[in-house]
């Protein structure tokens, strides 16, 4: 190791004297560039269309909210499995009855998009597509149990990943690449009841289905990348700290790469609290390691934002950059 970074540090140094006396550097050495410390170096982004993304995310928020049990939330999933087909993924759906935090029985519905589903190793991207049914952080509380919009809480993550597969598909990739759409991450216990404990497990029912029984039998990724609340004007992605716990490296490279393509001002250099989101319970049931970037600032009442679980969460708050943001930073690091 020491040997290594040796080596390296010798690379950069003649890499830079030969580029300061304005010398070809004909003498590169073959292996790829070297991993230095600094961010300046080059690094090709992949294509991503942040206008279209906002159309998948437009789409689903027009459906109206997508609370399991409606006649909306069916449609949605009718509609994400559509376009991931028309996106040339294998698509596989996986029905199930989830308990809810008090007990009632809802129908779910995870939605699986494979790309080439025999090739190994394989990488896996996911985001919960549906929406909270109570704004129980409303600030009034008349609107504590109507449903939210969910533009960013939900739709946000789930249109990110659609403009993902459509890339992908334009790019004929051999890799193996699984895009997955969870269902009733956010049904966790309202803050209005309590009656009720507020326990973790009452959040993110579709992850945990699926990391008991995934789609494919023995199902093995290299590592997940879940994406959550990641269309807001302004977003933060600190370093979550399970993502960090589980799946270090992986971070470190999201991280560095976000940054290499100018995108510090999202993947900032902080470390944040542990937070339950579907990323827990693929690393710890599935045993998948898997990382959230999820918008998080400790300087807000939340962290979330403050039209979180609100009726707020709508359009307005969802912007170009941050998808351009996200979406790039995450398709060219799985393509490197
Ligand atoms: C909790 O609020 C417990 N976890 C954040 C996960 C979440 C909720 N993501 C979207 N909505
Ligand atoms: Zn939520």
């Amino acid at each position: 190791m020491p040997m290594n970074r040796f080596c390296i540090f010798l690379v950069s140094i003649a890499a830079c004297a030969c580029q300061a006396c304005g010398h070809k550097a004909e003498t590169r050495p073959q292996a790829s560039p070297a991993p230095t410390a600094s961010s300046t170096s080059s690094i090709t982004p992949a294509e991503f269309s942040a206008d279209s993304a906002m159309v998948f995310i437009q789409e689903q928020v027009d459906m109206g909210p997508r609370v399991p049990g409606t006649a909306a939330h069916q449609r949605c999933a009718d509609y994400l499995a559509l376009q991931l087909q028309r996106f040339g993924a294998d698509v596989m759906q996986q029905e199930a009855v989830a308990r809810r935090y008090d007990g009632q029985q809802v129908g779910i519905r995870n939605i699986i998009g494979s790309y080439n589903p025999d090739a190994k190793p394989r990488i896996m991207l996911c985001a919960h597509w549906d929406s909270r049914p109570w704004a129980d952080q409303d600030e009034d509380p008349r609107n504590h149990r109507t449903p939210i919009p969910g533009a960013n809480d939900g739709a946000s993550g789930a249109g990110v990943l659609l403009e993902i597969a459509r890339q992908l598909h334009a790019m004929q990739t051999p890799r193996g690449i699984d895009l997955i759409l969870f269902d009733a991450e956010d049904m966790g216990t309202p803050q209005f009841d309590d009656s009720h404990p507020h326990d973790e497990t009452t959040w993110c029912l579709g992850s945990q289905h699926w990391s008991h029984a995934p789609h494919r039998f023995n199902y093995r990724a290299q590592y997940a990348i879940l994406l959550d609340m990641v269309g807001a004007k302004d977003a933060r992605f600190p370093r979550e700290y399970f993502s960090t716990y589980f799946a270090a490296s992986t971070v470190e490279k999201i991280w560095k790469t976000g940054q290499r393509l100018g995108y510090d001002r999202y993947f900032i250099d902080q470390e944040s609290s542990p937070l339950t989101d579907d990323h827990y319970f693929i690393n710890t049931i599935a045993n998948i390691p898997c990382i959230d970037i999820v918008h998080y600032n400790p300087d807000t009442p939340t962290g979330f934002g403050s039209y979180w679980h609100t009726l707020n969460d709508n359009m307005d708050n969802i912007d170009l950059q941050t998808l351009q943001a996200v979406g790039t930073t995450v398709l060219t690091s799985i393509l490197n």
